[in-house]
């Protein structure tokens, strides 16, 4: 519960005090570390530093799209590739089932400003979502 606190605090201020230049594209730059599981030209995805189940992994795409409702009708083929990325590593490690979240803005606990796709598994999730 403290620790979901935690969070709903740091979403609630993370868009106000919002970085130009994202952590997130510091680890596609590789100038921050973080344990990569997989690249290619037009994504990324990595372990979250905080894991909210025994798999959790985020993939971004390298493009900077700062959350989903600033998506547009051209990122079409971006968002439907990242969907079937996040089927591929998923599947690949969860048989059992998984969820894939995207959280928006600060009432939907979006703590970073570069679009990102929650990858969680490995346990039996609850219903409804916090
Ligand atoms: O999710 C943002 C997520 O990003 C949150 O689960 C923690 C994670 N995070 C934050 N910094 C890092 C670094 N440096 N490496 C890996 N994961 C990180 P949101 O949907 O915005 O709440």
């Amino acid at each position: 519960r403290l620790y979901c606190t935690n969070e709903i605090n740091r979403a609630q201020s993370a868009k106000r005090n919002r970085p130009m230049v994202t952590i997130f594209e510091q680890i596609i730059k590789r100038e921050i570390p973080a344990d990569i599981v997989y690249e290619d030209e037009k994504c990324l995805a990595f372990k979250d530093v905080n894991p909210q189940a025994p798999t959790h992994l985020l993939l971004i795409p390298k493009k900077r799209i700062p959350m989903i409702s600033d998506a547009v009708d051209s990122d079409q083929e971006l968002l439907g590739y990242l969907m079937l990325i996040a089927r591929r590593l998923a599947n690949e490690r969860l048989q059992k089932g998984y969820r894939l979240v995207i959280n928006n803005g600060p009432d939907g606990c979006q703590s970073v400003y570069h679009l990102h796709i929650h990858i969680l598994g490995g346990r039996q999730l609850g219903w409804p979502p916090g």
